[in-house]
């Protein structure tokens, strides 16, 4: 970014952010970004993709200086993999780094607060990293990460909304015991109640329409192949564009969970991680990007985004908007994710049309000078 006159800074938070100057000083600024972070044994697009176009339309602007300053933000933390919950990075710009997930904890005991100050940052400096009054709003290109836009063969879409998720983990608590001296009928084995309760996590989201509900990681004590569990830790993933349909999801699920406790002689506990309500996105910048899709000859799609984004914190304080590109295969969060150069090609052009349809646009001149 440096090379094409961007102010570049590590924020507080240990977001990435760079600044290219509009035509006039001081001028309001579009935030154009996506997460640096990702998760285990990840594809090479999600999150990186959209900081890396955010600099590509930069070059193409090629020194041409617009009404706005453009931001490009590579947000610090966004999966939730290190520290259990999520949206750390884009937090910190809407205000809500707070002082509980500061504290939050990784597998090491390392805190949030900590791992910044290991990383050479200030946790004392985050309330700097809070977006000003001059911010114009919030604009992200993101891969799909699903099946969709391959089944209509479009290249792009405009998210409309993102869904809601709930982040959740459970640990059902028994009795550790000899694997061959105990009698099936005298065990409260941890594992063999969280297996049944993965069944009906399973089953209660086959059976309403548009809910996903996910137990991705399971963790058992002592972890011996001669030892009936004492202990197994679960996360749960529930997500559904209604808010309504997703807390009643995860309130049954709950009560679930304690029914199959109760019954075997266990216990389990339920501990929220997370909770972010489904998010629309701003109506004018989706229009803004319909008409930029069309220049680009591709046509129309509008969806939901299943899985989170930063646009959704973004969106508490500034106007957000996404772009998404065709994931082939609708895999991600794995080594097979990919994306089309064409399709990235498409991206940027889509992206040019939308910075110079804002740049000439009365209602952004409007926000420009209300900024
Ligand atoms: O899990 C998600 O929703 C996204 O990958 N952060
Ligand atoms: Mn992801
Ligand atoms: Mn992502």
């Amino acid at each position: 970014m440096e090379p094409l006159g961007v102010h570049v800074r590590v924020d507080a938070a240990g977001n990435l952010r760079g600044l290219y100057s509009a035509a006039q000083p001081h001028a309001p600024r579009l935030l154009i970004g996506s997460h640096l972070d990702t998760v285990p044994n990840a594809g090479a697009y999600d999150g990186i993709l959209g900081v890396v176009l955010a600099v590509a339309l930069l070059e193409e602007l090629q020194g041409r200086r617009l009404p706005f300053s453009i931001e490009v933000v590579g947000f610090s933390e966004e999966e939730g993999v290190r520290f259990g919950t999520a949206f750390i990075g884009s937090r910190a710009l809407v205000g809500r780094l707070d002082q509980e997930l500061l504290d939050a904890k990784d597998a090491q005991g390392i805190s949030v607060r900590k791992a910044l100050d290991n990383f050479g940052l200030n946790p004392e400096e985050i309330p700097q990293a809070e977006l000003g009054s001059d911010t114009l709003g919030y604009l992200e290109f993101h891969i799909e990460q699903g099946p969709v836009l391959e089944s209509v063969s479009q290249p792009l879409a405009v998210v409309e909304a993102i869904a809601g998720q709930s982040r959740l983990e459970f640990t059902f608590c028994g009795s550790a015991n000899h694997a061959g001296t105990t009698p099936m009928h005298l065990r409260c084995d941890a594992i063999a109640g969280a297996a049944e309760w993965i069944g009906i996590v399973e089953r209660v989201a086959q059976e309403v329409p548009g809910l996903v509900a996910t137990v991705g990681k399971i963790e058992a004590k002592p972890g011996a192949a001669n030892v009936i569990a004492g202990e197994a830790r679960l996360t749960l993933d529930v997500r559904h564009s209604s808010d309504e349909i997703r807390t009643l999801a995860v309130e049954d699920l709950t009560r679930q969970a304690q029914g199959i406790a109760t019954r075997r002689g266990l216990t389990v506990r339920e501990n929220t991680l997370l909770s972010q309500r489904a998010v629309a996105m701003d109506p004018f910048f989706i229009g803004e990007i319909e008409q930029a899709i069309l220049k680009t000859g591709c046509k129309l799609h509008r969806m939901v985004s299943g899985a989170g984004h930063d646009a959704m914190i973004l969106a508490e304080k500034v106007p957000a908007a996404m772009i998404f590109l065709r994931t082939p295969g609708g895999i991600s969060h794995d080594p097979a994710e990919s994306v089309a150069g064409a399709d990235v090609e498409k991206a940027i052009e889509c992206g040019l049309h939308l910075l110079d349809q804002l740049a000439s646009s009365p209602e952004f001149h409007k926000r420009i000078n209300r900024a």
